[in-house]
């Protein structure tokens, strides 16, 4: 038996034109892609919603990101950390996942609050930081190969990722950046460059008029900085602001109390309403995601804040005691491409700062580290607990689930707390096989222990509820991704849908950045799944026809990301993959080809799939099954407008 499923497909190429990017011709096909290996099982078996202490960082995570599959980079600020390399404390480090063993790096400049992310070619940049430092994290009036530490005032260093530990960083103290960053945030761009946004020039709690660096800048250098009036008058709480490209190819800004898109192409500024509630940058340190990118939704960006503290620009001086100053509840969503307006989401179970959002592969965001009252930041008070300016440990995590009614988005069903506190200058990350790796904590000027929140370089692993499930092992994913293109074929076994191929409908392919992880953000990180049909066979087994990424680099930059299947909420082992050429250049986009209906083979005589036993009478053998999810946006729905009037001007002028 063989049911058809009306195809959509030949709208999803129609859907973007409201874009302005160009489609070149089907001549310019990409080069071929070669076929990854059927991934395997997770090599451990974890505790279910709840952490595992698995090694030493050897310096504290203030930074954190997946280099490869098998490495994560760790980056301190410089102090006096008891391992030593070449005659000075460790404040990088290679963290190996599968051993849980830690190789010092070498890094020269100052790393003290650097952003990070990222480039096209798959080179990782490092960039800004603090000026060299002695004890007690004071500045020194040398700048370059300071004694105690032979540290450099922070610029920029780029590492390319290894799996066989001979890769270093390169440090640049005679940089590209033309201006000092202290705080600076860092996002990849269409072309896998990446811009440079705002910090200030000198250390400080928050930012202040004679120090600010109201500016933006590109990596590659594309010449002077720019100057940014939303900068100058977002002070003093602007310091790493929360920057999202978006699909319409404009910047996403987010600092103190404002908003505004950003065309980094004309410089021009377009405020957005005001972030209702709560700050959200640092010192406030919400937790911040882009939801996922879905077929579902036309990869429209959904940007979800949660926590943070409504302190005035008054309030940001420490001669209070922040530290049992509450924290929000509150959590807002925004579809800047759509409107500049807000929208209240259910709060948080209890008020959270410096707090982690981490995009899980099964669709759901996980939120965690942090604290119920204070804000980032540390000094010696008389306040301060130990010198941190947060108190009040959060140590249970919880999820959201965009998909869920209002009301019923946060859960913890399942989760179990942490016994490590994770407050200032701490980090997380999504690992392949679906566990989240937590590091850092050190409120502190510099290396510390015996205070109540201590440099901390114990490393988690938090597991999440389907970590010990059976994992789909897909054949036929690529190892890079072009921008349209033809789709392809991925295959899943009957294990692989759990016994029954039925659960075909809940297939997806999804590909994620786990970006760059500090000050309770993680740039670049993004979520966008591919768009997807099926063939369900006679003999439990599956295949999924498989778009490429969707036509518009500035949905998923260029650049290394991580594949998985996901089938019923349970993700494959992920897998690195290429988005885009793999170099810093105008991406090629191609017309995506239409994907083929989806289409149930069934066998009559296996009770598990014989229609006639579900309960949903094979109704999901339909169109609307084939993506439960699928409703025609407005943004869709007027595109399909624009195109299908187009499409009548044609006719009619001929
Ligand atoms: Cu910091």
């Amino acid at each position: 038996m063989v049911l058809h499923g009306l195809s959509t497909r030949h709208h999803i190429v129609s859907s973007f034109p409201l874009f302005s990017f160009v489609l070149v011709a089907f001549a310019q096909s990409p080069a071929p892609s070669s076929i990854l290996p059927a991934p395997g099982q997770p090599k451990l078996t974890g505790t279910l919603g709840g952490f595992e202490i698995h090694g030493n960082s050897m310096a504290s995570a203030q930074q954190m990101f997946l280099g490869t599959a098998k490495t994560a980079y760790i980056l301190d600020k410089a102090e006096n950390n008891p391992p030593q390399i070449n005659g000075h404390p460790v404040w990088a480090s290679e963290y190996h996942i599968d051993t849980d063993d830690a190789r010092p790096m070498e890094v020269v400049t100052n790393t003290f609050c650097a952003g990070g992310n990222v480039l096209g070619n798959g080179t990782w940049l490092n960039v800004g930081g603090n000026q060299a430092v002695t004890y007690g994290g004071n500045p020194t009036n040398l700048t370059i190969n300071s004694p105690p530490y032979q540290d450099a005032d922070g610029g920029h260093s780029l590492l390319d990722p290894c799996d066989d530990q001979s890769c270093n960083w390169v440090d640049k103290q005679a940089n590209d950046l033309t201006t000092r960053r202290w705080y600076p945030s860092v996002e990849t761009l269409e072309d896998g460059s990446v811009i440079i946004i705002g910090g200030n020039t000198m250390g400080g709690f928050v930012n202040a008029a004679d120090t600010s660096n109201p500016t933006y800048e590109f990596f590659p250098t594309r010449g002077d900085p720019i100057h940014s009036p939303l900068l100058d008058r977002t002070l003093p709480a602007n310091l790493f602001p929360h920057t999202f490209l978006l699909p319409s190819g404009k910047l996403f800004l987010q600092l103190n109390w404002a908003t505004s898109l950003l065309d980094y192409r004309t410089n021009a500024e377009t405020p957005l309403d005001d972030i209702p509630d709560a700050v959200r940058t640092y010192p406030a340190s919400a937790g911040v995601a882009m939801l996922p990118m879905t077929p579902g939704n036309n990869w429209t960006a959904t940007i979800l804040f949660c926590g943070g503290t409504n302190l005035e620009p008054d309030q940001w001086v420490d001669n209070w005691n922040m530290a049992t100053y509450p924290t929000s509840t509150s959590c807002v969503t925004i579809t800047p491409d759509v409107s500049g307006s807000y929208t209240h989401e259910d709060p948080l179970p209890e008020g959270r700062s410096i707090t982690n959002a981490i995009m899980l592969p099964n669709s759901k965001l996980l939120l965690l580290n942090g604290a119920n009252t204070g804000v980032s930041g540390y000094g010696n008070k008389s306040w301060s607990i130990g010198q941190s300016y947060a108190d009040h440990p959060v140590l249970t995590p919880v999820v959201f689930d965009p998909s869920a009614p209002s009301g019923q988005k946060w859960s913890r069903e399942g989760l179990s707390a942490s016994t490590v506190p994770r407050l200032y200058h701490s980090s997380a990350i999504l690992l392949v096989d679906g566990s989240v790796l937590v590091a850092g904590s050190n409120p502190n000027a510099d290396y510390t222990t015996g205070v109540p929140y201590p440099t901390e370089f114990r490393v988690e692993r938090f597991y999440p509820p389907y970590y010990n499930q059976r994992r789909p092992e897909p054949q036929g994913l690529l190892a890079s991704y072009s921008y349209g293109g033809p789709y392809f074929n991925v295959s899943l076994s009957k294990d692989d849908l759990f016994g029954d191929v039925r659960n075909v409908v809940n297939a997806c392919v999804v590909i994620i950045r786990p970006g760059f992880s500090t000050h309770a953000l993680n740039m670049g990180q993004r979520f966008v799944q591919l768009d997807s049909t099926y063939s369900a066979n006679a003999d439990g087994s599956a295949v999924l026809y498989v778009s490429q990424v969707p036509p518009n680099p500035a949905i998923l930059v260029p650049g290394p990301a991580y594949v998985y299947v996901v089938v019923n909420g349970v993700p494959s082992i992920g897998q690195q993959v290429m988005i885009g050429s793999g170099k810093i250049e105008t991406q090629q986009v191609l017309p995506p080809i239409p994907l083929p209906s989806s289409s149930m083979l069934l066998d009559k005589s296996d009770p598990n799939t014989d229609p006639s036993n579900d309960p949903s009478n094979g109704k999901h053998h339909t169109k609307s099954a084939a993506r439960p999810s699928f409703s025609i946006s407005r943004l869709h729905r007027l595109s399909l407008l624009l195109t299908h009037s187009l499409l009548f001007f044609c006719l009619f002028v001929q």
